[in-house]
């Protein structure tokens, strides 16, 4: 019997939640990987149920990190500006086509970009979200310093938040905007607002579906290497020079002596 607390029913996902802009997705197929779905169906996904993705959210001071991560584990809203101090972080518990899968979430008060706090804070982060404000197009052109310390397979979100205090128009105008810094950091974009909650779950979701897939299909690739070490070691390419293998250092010279004149068994001494 498992010690953890069964996973919420809303937070079962079983199909991929889409994408928000498909000019600026990390893909946008309709449906998961087939080799995932066909992994998690034969129960093939190795450690990935065991694991827990780091998830680190950055961003400008008071562009809404707090809040985009309180409106989806929380499910509240503080209108009240609170600094976060230090670093802080939110567990959230997922099941992805049957499988658990956990989300780490990472919120700071932007300590993230001094260098001496950032490797530490970026270590081992499967995505990376960066967060702006959409009414604040000050907030966009910071976002590019998020890309720096990434390591090239982690998974960037860019996510613009606020929308409901931007007018349509205005909202639109700075929507190219942000497509095309998204698409110069291979980001995937979203909008969101806390206030509203509007797509934060949708966001979320996908936060967790990409980073799931990616993990399993990480592990198929981990274990189709491991197979092919195994046919390796079990028949090795012929060497061109057949010479008999060398004998193991660690044995004694006096067992080979032994062989020669059987009647003068030494036993090595160990
Ligand atoms: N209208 C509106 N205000 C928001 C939204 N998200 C955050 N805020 C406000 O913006 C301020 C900063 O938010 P916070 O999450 O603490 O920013 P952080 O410094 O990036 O963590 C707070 O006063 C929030 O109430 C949103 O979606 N809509
Ligand atoms: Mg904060």
């Amino acid at each position: 019997m498992s010690v953890l607390a069964p996973v919420r029913r809303d937070r079962i996902i079983a199909e991929l939640p889409q994408c928000f802009h498909k000019e600026a997705a990390l893909h946008s197929r309709s449906s998961f990987h087939p080799q995932v779905t066909g992994a998690c169906q034969e129960q093939r996904t190795g450690t990935v149920g065991f694991k827990i993705s780091k998830i680190i959210v950055v961003g400008d001071l008071s562009v809404g990190k707090t809040c985009l991560i309180n409106r989806f584990c929380k499910d509240t809203f503080d209108k009240n500006y609170k600094a976060t101090i230090g670093v802080d972080f939110e567990m959230e518990r997922f099941e992805v086509l049957g499988v658990p899968f956990s989300l780490q979430l990472w919120d700071t008060a932007g300590q993230e970009r001094f260098k001496c706090i950032a490797s530490t804070y970026y270590r081992g982060a499967q995505a990376i979200v960066i967060v702006f404000d959409v009414n604040d197009v000050a907030s966009l052109a910071h976002t590019r310093y998020g890309n720096e310390n990434d390591p090239s397979n982690v998974i960037l979100f860019l996510v613009g938040s606020k929308k409901d205090l931007s007018p349509p128009a205005q909202y639109s105008l700075m929507e190219r905007d942000a497509i095309k810094v998204a698409k110069e950091m291979q980001a995937e974009y979203w909008a969101v607002s806390s206030l509203t909650g509007e797509n934060v779950r949708e966001f979320f979701f996908r936060v967790a579906s990409l980073t799931f897939e990616s993990s399993v299909l990480a592990e198929l690739e981990k274990s189709s290497a491991r197979k092919i070490g195994d046919i390796v070691r079990e028949y090795p390419p012929p060497s061109p020079k057949r010479k008999p293998p060398p004998a193991p250092p660690f044995w004694p010279l006096s067992l080979f002596r032994a062989r020669r004149s059987p009647d003068l068994l030494v036993l090595p001494h160990l």
